[in-house]
């Protein structure tokens, strides 16, 4: 870390833009891309994939869709039956000359995974190193490959690499930041190539929408306009200490990327499989103490998966009734999100099955996550409302007890 110098108020986080160019590179409706290479006939035309979805049948939500599907209003995780009531299937390769129609498809992760690593593979190429986030997409740091003179050359090289070898197309956002070039990248999809010198990287920032800054998903945009914050210009006119009593620790990162301040180095991955604490507790059923417990909990979890870049699709916790009656509830979402509001109430909403339980332990664990990957398009979060049942926003629940020791000294994973 960098000391503040005469800067600022903020211990801990540098207030200066890094001397570092890196790119951030993202497949163009990656999975439907993936089909086109073996389904040529479909470039060009509708594809819809389906998570959950098999050949002519309805259930299942949209993974992702082609961009021409999108013009009709088709999104990632959408239920299929949305998608259809929007675009009809195509009965045949023909009929589309007639009515809008799309392909649906269902998902082939083997497949998509094997492409991924040939798109990976050209990037390691360019990579003083490489950070990959999700299936498709990656960091990498060029700063000895390039300067800001020629850094959208090589960005170009790049993409003709990956379109002539793979056969699929990438966006490609280059910035001194991590968060920046991630913005980049996303700015003038399909096919985009968007470089944001230091110079001009406060400026880009100025009308960014607030929901493009690096850790405001959905459910925080919305508080935030609702404080009147409309773009990331609008943050910098914020002091940060307002926005870290209303969001903790996330306020101050989004004051910080709001200016363009991340020093945040381009580094492997490591491979968590999930995030979890859990805290013991004087054997009790209060609800007020158990909820306290939970709520301190779940800071720490949401926390550390921000600074992790991690999001999550599955949320749980543990409760533990002396002497070791141990429940786990799990509910998982349609699609991967990092959204700490949207843990809380799941977990509270979770917590209602055990209000008459004397608990000597809870946790709160995330979990199915993937990495930097974009927030899934959900604003539809309503997880308490009971006519919610069947709908694919809702998710799904999971319900595991067993008795037995369970683990005292673990204090970073539950199972
Ligand atoms: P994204 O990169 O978010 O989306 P995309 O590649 O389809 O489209 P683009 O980048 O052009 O906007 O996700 C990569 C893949 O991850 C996507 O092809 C399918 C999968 N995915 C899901 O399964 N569910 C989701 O909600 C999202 C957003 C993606
Ligand atoms: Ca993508």
């Amino acid at each position: 870390m960098v000391a503040d110098g005469d800067t600022g108020s903020l211990p801990g986080a540098s207030h200066r833009i890094p001397d570092q160019i890196v790119f951030h590179a993202d497949v163009d409706c990656f999975y439907a891309a993936c089909e086109r290479l073996r389904h040529p006939e479909l470039v060009g035309e509708p594809v819809v994939i389906g998570m959950g979805y098999e050949d002519g049948e309805e259930h299942g939500a949209v993974a992702t869709a082609s961009y021409e599907a999108r013009e009709y209003g088709v999104e990632s995780a959408q239920s299929i039956n949305e998608a259809l009531d929007k675009l009809p299937r195509c009965e045949t390769v023909d009929c589309r000359a007639e009515t809008p129609c799309a392909t649906y498809l269902p998902v082939d992760m083997e497949y998509y995974e094997s492409v991924s690593d040939d798109v990976m593979s050209i990037l390691e190429e360019y990579a003083d190193s490489l950070r990959r986030v999700s299936i498709d997409e990656a960091y990498i740091d060029v700063t000895h490959r390039a300067s800001w003179e020629d850094a959208a050359t090589l960005a170009r090289e790049l993409k003709n690499r990956i379109r002539n070898e793979v056969g699929v197309t990438a966006s490609v956002g280059g910035a001194p930041t991590m968060s920046a070039a991630k913005i980049a990248s996303d700015y003038q999809k399909p096919n985009g190539l968007v470089m944001i010198p230091p110079e001009q990287l406060q400026k880009f920032l100025t009308d960014l929408p607030v929901e493009d800054v690096h850790g405001v998903g959905p459910v925080t945009a919305d508080t935030l306009r609702k404080m009147g914050i409309k773009t990331a210009g609008d943050v910098r006119t914020f002091d940060v200490t307002e926005l870290e009593r209303e969001f903790g620790e996330r306020g101050r990162e989004i004051w910080l990327r709001s200016h363009g301040y991340d020093e945040r180095e381009v580094t492997p991955m490591e491979d968590a499989k999930s995030i979890s604490n859990e805290t013991s507790l004087p054997a009790t059923a209060d609800m007020e103490v158990k909820r306290e417990k939970i709520q301190a909990l779940v800071d720490q979890v949401t926390t550390r998966a921000t600074e992790k870049e991690v999001l999550y699709r599955t949320i749980g916790i543990k409760v533990v009734e002396p002497p070791f009656d141990v429940s786990t509830r799990e509910r998982s979402l349609p699609a991967a999100v990092n959204e700490p509001e949207l843990v809380e109430d799941i977990v509270f909403d979770l917590l209602e099955e055990f209000t008459e339980t004397k608990a000597r332990k809870v946790g709160v664990r995330v979990s199915n996550l993937s990495f930097g990957g974009k927030q899934a398009r959900l604003t539809d979060w309503d997880v308490q409302s009971e006519d919610d049942v069947g709908n694919p926003y809702r998710g799904t629940d999971e319900k595991t007890h067993h008795t037995g020791r369970d683990g005292d000294t673990s204090l970073s994973d539950f199972s």
